[in-house]
């Protein structure tokens, strides 16, 4: 008895220590990105609007800033608590770019690239020199980036397209990269860009860059350039008849009618160039913007060559490590650091490699709810356990980590999931996740030095994007991953053995599931007619057009929802107080977010419309809530809920 006693307080002693141990172990071990990468925003006096269009550091550490409302700002020690701004040049128009080089600011306004010197060294611009003009027609969306200077001494300039309901090529070269030369002679070098925002270059001198979702575009990618390349986007095509053009493809080479992906139609058009990564929309981020190489191990951790890619909506940063593959690029994309307190456009190394961002919402929203300003984020020096890069291998992936791996959890196989997918290549835009397809993983097999795992994978596809899980997989110091998902977009298989199952086997995802919650004929018993119709359309910045709807309890409703802005949204009736909750729930998806029209299967969720693309309007039935109160409306589009929502009032 004595005996028993003893026995069950001892495992009760141990059972509290292993709980306090596993509680203390899971609180303050966890690592998060900001145990790693500390962001701060820089001080601005007031009236000084840091709408933040480019960033460049001139030799003595100041850095030069052109807003968006076409200032130039001189900022001396940014990196102090204390920087001091000077108005360094005025009245431009829009400048997105900045690229400093012997004394003169190289500066892309939209209709010229202009040269800004201080020539008798005051602190103010005294010189605004063309370097090279280009044709407008006015339309908004005519942005104009850069420059960047290529290593051989050109400038890389690009020139968005126009929306006019689509995005079209009014004038000369809108849709294209174009090299400039000093002295103002111009090439055009490749096009099929719909909204080139960011763009750079390695470390061998290769040309890549970023595009947005939008028509054509399924979702953001990154694109290695070379001359004559065709992106995807056609309305640039419209100036290939030209003698300066470097290729002749002409927009009706591309089809819109047959479904194929734009890997698809790349095998039969060699102009065509995929994007060496995509990322998924909403996934890693929803307006992909500037790039930067990261160019030594003292700058963010381990990750020399590979590029960190800003995402305006998100607010976020990325990382991309690139292979080559049969002479292809391709690789993968990781999340990196998010948090940046307004919408990121630009990257830029400081001289103390520190990173900072260029930011502005633009009206258009961001998860940092900043309008507009610089922020800076500084490295501490320790290294987080990420995976560090991955490789395709002939029949898999090698994964590759930053820091030796627990072995028992990376040879789990559970821990592992890879799923592929791809993205219509259509004139509509975005574009749903189509042929998602899970695959089987055979086998694994550590590295000796415990920093890689080798993933055998049944049926890869070329073409395709694979969402790589590694969620569980530990390091030898009991860390989990800082982020456990990547894609890795799939151009080239290596040689070598090949799995002996098909291309292409794996469990497929059924493309939209049905949901009950959205009904989008008029139910019969309603003998014809809604006591109530409802119009419901939006407002540019992530509005609705109406933000009070009154309705009578129990009435049948009729609410037609006309999205005339130009990305996509949804009408998601809540419980009251819900919107919140079940916007945070949207954005957690992932990849399964598609088939389920961004709409999270949760009570708090009454009912809902399709993810009506621009332009697009849907009418859905429901009877508006026996229970009076403010029940909320909101769109459910990752990004959106914070601003996009409005109170239904059941009266
Ligand atoms: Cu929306």
């Amino acid at each position: 008895m004595t005996f028993k006693m003893v026995n069950s307080s001892a495992i009760a002693t141990v059972l509290i220590w292993l709980f306090l141990l596993t509680a203390g172990y899971s609180q303050s071990t966890e690592p998060t990105e900001a145990d790693y990468y500390s962001i701060s925003s820089l001080p601005m006096p007031d009236g000084v609007i840091l709408e933040a269009g480019g960033l460049a550091f001139n030799e003595v550490g100041q850095l030069m800033v052109p807003t968006r409302r076409g200032e130039v700002w001189q900022i001396t020690n940014p990196g102090s608590d204390n920087p001091s701004f000077t108005r360094f040049g005025q009245g431009l128009h829009e400048p997105l770019g900045i690229a400093y080089r012997d004394g003169g600011y190289y500066i892309s306004q939209r209709g010229e690239l202009t040269l800004l010197k201080d020539q008798n060294g005051n602190g103010m611009a005294d010189t605004y020199r063309t370097i090279y003009r280009w044709p407008l027609t006015g339309n908004y969306h005519e942005y104009s980036y850069g420059p960047v200077f290529h290593p051989d001494g050109d400038m890389l300039v690009t020139l968005n397209l126009s929306w006019i309901g689509y995005g079209a090529s009014l004038t000369d070269w809108r849709g294209w990269m174009i090299r400039v030369t000093e002295d103002g002679e111009m090439t055009p070098f490749a096009t099929g860009l719909r909204s080139p925002l960011g763009f750079g270059v390695n470390a061998e001198g290769d040309i890549f860059y970023t595009e947005n979702e939008g028509d054509w575009i399924g979702s953001g990618w990154m694109t290695h350039l070379e001359k004559g390349d065709f992106a995807g986007h056609p309305e640039g095509l419209r100036w290939t008849d030209r003698p300066e053009s470097p290729l002749d493809l002409r927009i009706e080479d591309i089809d819109d009618s047959d479904g194929l992906t734009l890997y698809e139609q790349s095998q039969n058009i060699p102009q065509i160039k995929n994007p060496a990564v995509w990322f998924p929309h909403t996934i890693m981020g929803i307006s992909t913007a500037g790039i930067l190489l990261i160019e030594n191990d003292e700058q963010v951790g381990p990750f020399e060559g590979q590029f960190l890619v800003g995402d305006q909506g998100h607010s976020k940063v990325m990382r991309v490590a690139l292979e080559k593959v049969q002479g292809v690029y391709q690789g993968a994309v990781f999340s990196f650091r998010e948090g940046f307190s307004s919408g990121v456009i630009q990257l830029e190394w400081g001289p103390d490699n520190t990173l900072y961002t260029g930011m502005t919402n633009r009206g258009w929203g961001s998860t940092g709810q900043e309008h507009y300003g610089v922020d800076r984020m500084s490295w501490n020096g320790e290294i987080p356990f990420e995976m560090h890069s991955i490789q395709a291998e002939s029949n898999g992936f090698t994964i590759n980590f930053t820091k030796p791996v627990d072995q028992q959890s990376v040879m789990d196989i559970n821990n592992f999931r890879v799923t592929d997918f791809t993205y219509n290549y259509h004139s509509s835009y975005g574009s749903p996740v189509r042929d998602q397809q899970t695959k089987t993983i055979t086998r694994l097999e550590l590295s000796d030095d415990f920093m890689s795992v080798r993933l055998y994978v049944d049926g890869l596809r070329t073409g395709f994007i694979n969402e790589i899980r590694t969620e569980g997989v530990r390091s030898e110091d009991g860390n989990s991953l800082l982020h456990t998902d990547a894609y890795y977009t799939l151009n080239r298989l290596p040689e070598g053995e090949r799995s002996a199952v098909a291309d292409g086997a794996g469990v497929e995802r059924a493309e939209r599931e049905v949901s009950e919650k959205k009904i989008t004929s008029m139910p019969e018993d309603w003998g014809g007619e809604a006591d109530q119709r409802i119009e419901l359309s939006t407002e540019p910045g992530l509005q609705y057009d109406v933000d009070l709807i009154n309705v009578q309890a129990g009435s049948t409703i009729a609410l037609t929802f006309e999205n005339d802005d130009d990305m996509a949204h949804n009408v998601v009736i809540a419980l009251p107080e819900t919107a919140d909750p079940v916007g945070e729930a949207a954005m957690r998806l992932g990849l399964d977010a598609d088939a389920l029209e961004y709409v999270p299967r949760m009570d708090e969720v009454l009912y809902h419309t399709s993810m009506l693309q621009p332009g697009q309007s849907e009418t859905i039935y429901f009877r508006a809530p026996e229970e009076t109160g403010d029940y909320d409306y909101v769109c459910t589009f990752p990004g959106h809920h914070i601003s996009m929502r409005g109170i239904l009032r059941v009266e």
